[in-house]
């Protein structure tokens, strides 16, 4: 059987919509939101030819098949190719590309190290790290926000929560860029990811071994579940776990924060509010996700014949799930297009849903309150100093380019 990029093509059921489209034409992934819309609008569930996968938008269906990880399975992949028929790019993840009960193991060791109790123990050091930046950044006169302060500060922080000993940004960002383009077809992004993952790999793996590691982090406290008298893992998975942390817990909170800056810049008013209500630093950084989906696709396999909205699906069907456009859509949020703080958007897809939904969200959430928190205290206005440049990728919808200039209170 000949694939397409890497899985088995499919005959879609009568009735799905057939759309001939790019869902990674580089343009789209810079300017989502018309591809969401269109999306959204052909159906439930729709069939691309270009890549022979079927597509979802709709929040229903979305949420739905996401959630299902019975008929749709992570083990055979999150991207386009099916690691069933084809050699995966990198040794899969243990805890992202398994299926209970491999899944349910290795979950509950991450869901203990990255627990609310634990987050709430690195609160003062995200808080200090965020004022010395933000203090820092108000004696400049405009910046680049991307690398100066949404991946400056991630950077400074979780790598010393992990307990790493040897931080690069450079290496740390680009490694988690790689693990998203990786999850789309094999065009130009990919082809970059996989290139750019031959210089970086062997840094990643070599900072997630025991030895390069603090006794006091995250990531040792992974390494005591492998020491543990009838240990759950072993030595080498512990290594894995690492790996996980740095794949999940860089980039796409460097892009959480990113597209935050540049929420309050074109939306000075709700600035104004957070600065007049800090409590709402909770809730804003919500519809900071909601509204932008720094995750915008993940995918599923069909692990059986199944359905999705009464459609057949046959096994082997890779899926799209389209978060950006389910958190936009207007069948689920009332004027979905506006940038509300004090929305409340309960349910939104940005950090995915069932037993696979991210399990370092409360530490990501705890990055972005700290330096909200900070900036409300000492930044007046957010200005925009320059064009905004959207970088694309496969997966994650984030800046490339943001030059701000920060006014003090
Ligand atoms: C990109 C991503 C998301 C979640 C988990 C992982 C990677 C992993 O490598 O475990």
């Amino acid at each position: 059987m000949t694939l397409i990029e890497g899985h088995k093509p499919i005959t879609p059921a009568d009735g799905i919509p057939v759309w001939d489209v790019d869902p990674y034409d580089e343009d789209m992934l810079r300017a989502p939101e018309t591809f969401y819309a269109d999306l959204r609008a052909k159906g439930p569930v729709v069939f691309i030819p270009a890549y022979s996968i079927l597509a979802l938008g709709q929040y229903e269906t979305t949420q739905k098949v996401f959630s299902d990880h019975e008929n749709f399975v992570s083990s055979r992949g999150v991207g386009l190719n099916d690691f069933k028929l084809e050699e995966p790019w990198r040794p899969p993840s243990i805890i992202l590309e398994v299926d209970p009960p491999d899944h349910t193991r290795t979950r509950r060791i991450m869901a203990k190290a990255l627990s609310p109790k634990v987050v709430r123990g690195l609160a003062d050091m995200f808080r200090t790290t965020a004022e010395e930046i933000v203090d820092d950044l108000l004696t400049k006169g405009s910046f680049d926000a991307v690398t100066d302060l949404a991946e400056r500060f991630p950077v400074s922080v979780f790598p010393r929560a992990v307990g790493m000993r040897d931080v690069d940004q450079r290496n740390l960002v680009d490694y988690g860029a790689c693990v998203f383009n990786a999850m789309g077809p094999d065009n130009r992004l990919r082809r970059w990811a996989l290139e750019r993952n031959k210089q970086i790999a062997p840094w990643i793996m070599a900072a997630c071994a025991r030895d390069r590691l603090t006794d006091d982090g995250l990531g040792a406290m992974i390494y005591a579940e492998a020491a543990a008298e009838d240990a759950a893992i072993t030595e080498a998975e512990a290594a894995m776990l690492v790996r996980s942390f740095l794949s999940a817990g860089v980039d796409t909170t460097v892009t959480g924060i990113g597209n935050a800056l540049w929420c309050f810049a074109t939306n000075p008013g709700e600035w104004d509010r957070l600065c007049a209500d800090p409590k709402l630093a909770r809730p804003a950084i919500e519809e900071v996700l909601r509204f932008t989906s720094p995750v915008h696709t993940f995918g599923r396999t069909a692990g059986r014949d199944t359905e999705i909205a009464g459609y057949p699906v046959e096994e082997g069907t890779k899926v799209i799930c389209v978060l950006g456009a389910a958190n936009s859509d207007p069948d689920k949020w009332g004027d979905p297009e506006a940038f509300r703080i004090d929305r409340r958007p309960l349910g939104h897809m940005a950090f995915g849903a069932g037993i696979h939904g991210c399990v370092g969200q409360n530490i990501a959430r705890g990055e972005m309150e700290a330096l909200l928190s900070v900036m409300a205290e000492k930044v007046a206005r957010i200005e925009p100093a320059g064009e905004a440049v959207w970088r694309p990728n496969n997966a994650i919808h984030a800046l490339d380019k943001l030059p701000l200039k920060l006014i003090p209170k």
